[in-house]
């Protein structure tokens, strides 16, 4: 069944090029770079990756983004993850990055941009996987931040398609980010936001009716309310959902309780994606997978997925 789920020609619509930095890269990094790190070694690192929930992930992750200082570094880090996106049949990808992660410790904006632009563009050219950047905003941080990273972005507008919402979820609502969205849709951009990951269904509402975005990263708490399912089926907006990195951050306890196939059979344009995979245990066919073993997703079920994956794409 890996075989099969593998071969499946797939898009990637929700994964952190921060959050694919394995344990190895992220040693090599820091040596290369001079970085005194707080673990000793890769299975130490490893190790630490056990989380109650997100907020505990999103220490570690800022953590070991710590190690990404040079232009060389950002594109070695994306071009890792296009080399699995191949080994995967992952034929296209929209993944996104959170500039404020590395300027608010003194990289300059462009450094992390440039490296992760060059390896896109190579992995259209010399893999043939096509691809479109979202700028990430952290939502922990206050609006005008926000705004100041957009305007830093504006003069690379060709490299970046989408804006995206992330970081810690509950108390930091979309409704805090709704003039710095607007300012993005009307340069031109699309939008999409993580909602109702930790968050509740409001979250979702409001990313859809404030932010007007164009997909919902997580979504899986709108299950909670059916008025908010009938408006997800209708206007078959599309969740990119991220099983693993649910049972690893506790959304739920165990994958045998995750809902991604109701919430499939029940008419929702959901598909399946590995949001931080260095940290949660695998790339996009090993969350097929986890599905197979945990859910007893069907052969069936898992060309509706990544079908809706290829039909949920935004870049172009
Ligand atoms: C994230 Cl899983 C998740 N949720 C919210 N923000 C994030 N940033 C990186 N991974
Ligand atoms: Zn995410």
């Amino acid at each position: 069944m890996y075989d099969w789920l593998n071969a499946l020609p797939k898009a990637e619509l929700h994964l952190h090029l921060e959050g694919s930095l394995e344990p190895e890269l992220l040693f090599a990094l820091a040596e290369r770079n001079k970085v005194a790190l707080p673990w000793p070694d890769v299975d130490t690192l490893r190790s630490a990756y056990a989380f109650n929930n997100l907020q505990e992930f999103l220490d570690l992750y800022y953590r070991g983004a710590d190690v990404l200082r040079t232009e060389q570094d950002f594109y070695d880090l994306t071009w890792a993850y296009l080399q699995r996106c191949k080994a995967q049949n992952v034929i296209h990808t929209e993944p996104f990055y959170d500039p404020q992660t590395h300027t608010e410790r003194g990289i300059p904006f462009e450094v992390a941009l440039q490296g992760i632009d060059a390896a896109l563009r190579d992995g259209r050219e010399q893999l043939g996987i096509t691809s479109g950047l979202i700028l990430s905003f952290l939502r922990h941080l206050p609006e005008e931040e926000a705004f100041k990273t957009f305007e830093q972005a504006l003069p690379y507008r060709d490299a970046f398609f989408a804006v995206g919402l992330d970081s810690s979820e509950l108390g930091h609502p979309p409704s805090k980010f709704e003039r710095v969205f607007q300012r993005a849709r009307e340069e031109g951009f699309l939008a999409v936001a993580h909602a109702g990951e930790e968050g509740p269904p409001e979250y979702i509402w409001e990313a859809l009716d404030l932010l007007k975005v164009n997909r919902i990263d997580h979504g899986v708490r709108a299950a909670e309310d059916p008025r908010l399912i009938e408006r997800l089926v209708e206007e078959q907006i599309p969740l990119t959902v991220c099983p693993l990195s649910n049972t690893k951050l506790c959304v739920f306890d165990d994958m045998s309780q995750h809902n991604i196939l109701e919430l499939l059979e029940r008419g929702v344009k959901v598909t399946v994606n590995s949001d931080d995979p260095a940290y949660f245990g695998g790339y996009v066919t090993e969350n097929f997978m986890a599905l197979h073993e945990a859910l007893q997703m069907t052969r069936e079920q898992a060309e509706r997925l990544a079908r809706n994956s290829l039909e949920a794409r935004l870049a172009r």
